[in-house]
């Protein structure tokens, strides 16, 4: 191990800095192998640190230190400092004023396959910050509560570099000898150095502006590589979709003159919003309607927008430690759904975060890595960028707009921006905010950034016809974590309504509430751990439709009958609620033909899933996808969350079993729906031609079941003659996934057709390695092999590796535990070229104790082998060590 003994960091132990940096200029002498970094940083002693110690300790890893000079004429030989593998120490420097230290070293950015600091990707070199990423370019307090302002001049050969591009603006540039050129860009607002950014390269862009409401011109830059000049108009109409909505919703406005954004094609996660100069993976920038799915553009609208909302929760207000992470992105994950929402569906939006969540981040809350929104203690930070930190924090947002109303978020929003603009504050300083605008007591809600797991309900009622009462019983309880065995109840919104039988809205009157006060929907509050709520004057029993909306990211514990969830999917008003009993209806059918298979009894479909499906047809829709959605079978993945022992072949079998009997019986209205919705048209980001693709291409899976000639020749027409990626890669999806003849075919000409296009290719990899066909792992294998496949690139591994081990349960499992082996080596090889992805691969492992026997012994054994390697990264370690703990 690089680190004998990896260190534990406590969110307890957190003390202010020692010294501040007032401001920084850097130089950067550009060169692939060879870059010169000279810093020179205007320090002073911090006024409230505590600490007895008068040492300067800076954060370095990775460099080669040239020099080191304090006050312009100092210079420091080894004798005034401490050099350690990640620090350096400087023993005595200025206690009672400013001083300035220039400090110049060494860096290879083309060494650096961590891709982490400044690196290569193809010919462009860009960097990667946070979290602790600067201090792979300099010394440097790399720590977001240290907040200096940036000056920064970067100088290259103008052949290789004739973009040279960093935070703020431009202030000044020149010419050089030996065809080198230089610029100078200025950040005036002060920022931790996980926002720097700089990109050097051979990048062309494309130009538009936006104007503010206060009547400002802001510039709008997005850079690509040449070849990707024509995938960036969405890019660039979603970024002034969401400066819009920023100010139509949040009042915020953009503070710099210019905006740019880079696209890469080398990048560890989806983007980072460095100030004024935003760094994104290319998957969320580039997008035409024939390389990029409906899905495509509307990921990039989102991430665009999320970027773009942490230039006010984010960079002008920060977080004061790695602690406190879901302070900006639990609020900007929120944010960035509400847009969405509002650009596209917001019921289909609601279903889609949901699924996420509860497929993904209740795993990882039911898992030996479980944390809370606010961890406590961390070995490596980059482990903690997580589906609980970003998702589960923004439900945890999203539960305090609930409670005080849209109207009160905001009023908490703009004091939250008041009083904390321009400095590195906490997640209780935004609760603080929330609370002191509305009159709201949150203490007892706080405790969602303390405790980890997810909250179980169980719901029980009970209906007094002569009362005209019906009393809801719901108790809460939080399952023991890792560190956590006792956990206190909770308090959360829990939104219900209540439905006549003849399908129309009972008034919710509850018993405290003044007369008058009757309500379609009524939100509870939940803080105890068993609570009993009475709804009078109800003539007749009502259907319950309860956690509306998602209120409360919880699990559900109530008795249903198969009728009754059959009624809420024909008749609930409230769509999130009304696709949830149609998953709870199909969830529970396949449930019972699991129980079936494991006991070797014949298997026979329900067919009152199959009379629902019919009457959800015969109803006449608007919001397409919505309709699509509710024709969706729950995933593999989430039937298995579902499961005390994960049994990936019972459900992949119940699930296929499902899916066949409803493409059978209910073929022709199938078959009527692709007909009436299929279009040989360009792909048109509108949600008319979204949701006429989604339904048909719903139908076209569906039947693609069934193995007839005439739908593997619809099929392979709508595949030949899409102009569409979303078409095109529906149908060789249905192609694919089953015995079609042009299988191997259609899977050579679409690499022929694609291959100059990475995105594609990426798609092309992915298809493969989720497909349920017998020979996926000998094909897995085999693409291991291609030219087009690279360990080095973070978008390629995701699409072989993370597809087959997340997103292919069947194959990935298989009992004789070579998938696990498999992944184990890449892991092995990762963790030398790139420890963060190497990580984040390491996920389909993790779960080892939900498996049978067999398979978590294979898994354990893996593990075991991960943890021998020589040099395991903190990275690796950190997730490793908790899995087997
Ligand atoms: N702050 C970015 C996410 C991000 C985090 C870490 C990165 O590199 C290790 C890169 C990006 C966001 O939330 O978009
Ligand atoms: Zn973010």
């Amino acid at each position: 191990m690089r680190d004998a003994n990896p260190q534990t960091i406590y969110l307890n132990d957190y003390t202010v800095p020692d010294y501040l940096i007032h401001s920084v200029d850097l130089n950067f002498t550009l060169a692939e192998e060879n870059t010169k970094v000279i810093s020179r940083l205007t320090l002073s002693r911090n006024p409230a640190s505590k600490s007895g110690d008068t040492a300067l300790v800076l954060a370095g890893e990775n460099l080669t230190l040239i020099s080191v000079i304090l006050n312009d004429d100092n210079e420091l030989t080894d004798q005034h400092y401490l050099q350690t593998p990640d620090s350096l120490i400087i023993h005595e420097v200025p206690q009672h004023r400013n001083f300035v230290l220039t400090i110049e070293n060494i860096i290879n950015p083309k060494a650096n396959t961590a891709l982490e600091g400044l690196y290569l990707s193809n010919s462009m070199l860009c960097t990667q910050c946070e979290a602790e990423g600067f201090r792979k370019i300099t010394y440097f307090l790399d720590r977001p509560d240290v907040m200096p302002q940036f000056t920064t001049t970067l100088i290259g050969d103008k052949d290789r570099y004739p973009v040279l591009l960093s935070n703020g603006n431009k202030i000044a540039q020149g010419e050089l000898p030996d065809n080198r050129h230089w610029v100078t860009w200025e950040d005036p607002f002060n920022k931790p150095c996980y926002l720097f950014a700089l990109v050097a390269g051979q990048l062309d862009c494309i130009e538009d502006s936006f104007i503010t409401q206060s009547g400002r011109t802001i510039s709008l830059q997005i850079f690509v590589e040449k070849q990707d000049l024509d995938k960036c108009a969405h890019a660039m109409q979603s970024l002034k979709n969401a400066m819009h909505w920023d100010e139509q919703v949040y009042g915020r406005e953009y503070d710099l003159d210019l905006y740019m954004i880079v696209a890469v094609g080398h990048f560890n996660m989806g983007a980072m919003e460095n100030k004024g100069l935003n760094v994104f993976n290319t998957k969320f920038v580039l997008a035409r309607p024939d390389t990029a799915t409906d899905s495509d553009y509307e990921h990039i609208e989102g991430v665009i927008g999320h970027e773009y909302f942490h230039n006010w929760t984010g960079n002008r207000i920060t977080c004061r430690d790695w602690f406190q992470l879901s302070l900006k992105e639990g609020f900007t994950v929120f944010r960035d759904q509400e847009f969405t929402g509002d650009r596209t569906s917001k019921a289909v939006k609601r279903i889609e975060d949901v699924n996420n969540l509860r497929t993904r981040q209740f795993a990882e809350d039911a898992g030996p890595l479980a944390h809370p929104i606010r961890p406590h203690a961390y070995i490596e930070i980059n482990n903690f960028y997580t589906l609980t930190v970003y998702e589960k924090g923004a439900e945890v947002v999203r539960m305090i707009h609930t409670l005080v109303g849209a109207e009160g978020f905001r009023k908490g929003s703009d004091l939250y921006f008041e009083r904390h603009d321009g400095q590195a504050v906490t997640c209780d300083d935004f609760v603080n905010a929330m609370e002191a605008a509305n009159a709201i007591d949150l203490t007892q809600f706080r405790l969602w950034y303390a405790q980890a797991g997810t909250p179980v309900l169980t719901v029980q009622q009970a209906y007094d016809a002569e009362a005209q009462t019906l009393t809801l019983t719901i108790t809460q309880q939080c399952p023991p974590t890792p560190g956590q065995a006792v956990k206190e109840p909770m308090h959360m919104p829990v939104t219900v309504g209540l439905i006549n039988k003849d399908g129309s809205i009972a008034p919710c009157k509850l018993q405290d509430l003044e007369r008058g006060n009757e309500r379609d929907e009524v939100i509870l509050q939940l803080t105890q751990a068993e609570q009993t709520f009475i709804f009078e004057d109800l003539k007749e029993q009502p259907v319950l439709s309860i956690l509306r909306g998602f209120s409360a990211p919880v699990k559900l514990i109530m008795e249903r009958r198969l009728e009754e969830l059959a009624f809420l999917l024909s008749h609930d008003s409230d769509t999130f609620n009304r696709w949830e009993a149609g998953q709870q209806l199909a969830g529970q059918i396949i449930a019972g033909l699991i129980a079936d298979i494991q006991n070797n009894r014949p298997l026979q479909v329900n067919p009152i899933i199959i009379t629902a499906f019919k009457q959800v047809i015969e109803q006449s829709w608007d919001d397409l996808s919505y309709f699509s959605l509710l024709l969706s079978l729950p995933s593999e993945t989430y039937l298995a969350e579902q499961m005390q022992v994960v049994d990936v072949e019972a459900i992949h079998t119940a699930r296929e079993f499902v899916l066949l009997a409803l493409a059978e019986q209910l073929q022709e209205q199938f078959k009527t729906l692709y007909q009436d919705n299929h279009r040989e048209e360009s792909g048109v980001f509108d949600s008319g031609a979204i949701g006429r693709r989604r339904i048909k291409n719903i139908c076209l899976a569906y039947l693609g079941r069934l193995e007839q000639a005439q739908i593997q020749q619809w099929s392979q027409q709508q595949f030949d003659a899409a102009k569409n990626m979303t078409d095109q890669m529906a149908a060789l999806a249905v192609i694919v996934n089953s015995s079609h003849p042009a299988r191997q075919q259609c899977l050579s000409n679409f690499y022929q057709q694609w291959q100059t296009e990475a995105l594609v290719i990426d798609k092309w990899f992915a298809l493969q390695a989720s497909s349920h066909n017998p020979d996926t792992f000998t094909t897995v294998q085999a693409l291991m092999q291609h030219p087009a496949f690279d360990l080095k690139n973070p978008n390629r591994v995701r699409s072989l590796i993370g597809a087959f081990s997340q997103a292919n349960p069947l194959h990935f499992h298989a009992a004789n535990g070579q998938g696990y082996q498999f992944l184990a080596d890449q892991i092995i090889a990762l963790n030398t070229l790139n420890p963060q992805v190497a990580s984040r691969m390491l996920s389909a492992l993790t779960t080892w104790r939900r498996y049978d026997q067999g398979r978590q012994a294979l898994i354990k054994a893996q593990l075991e082998r991960i943890m021998t390697t020589e040099d395991v990264s903190k990275d690796v370690y950190e997730v490793v060590s908790k899995s087997l703990a």
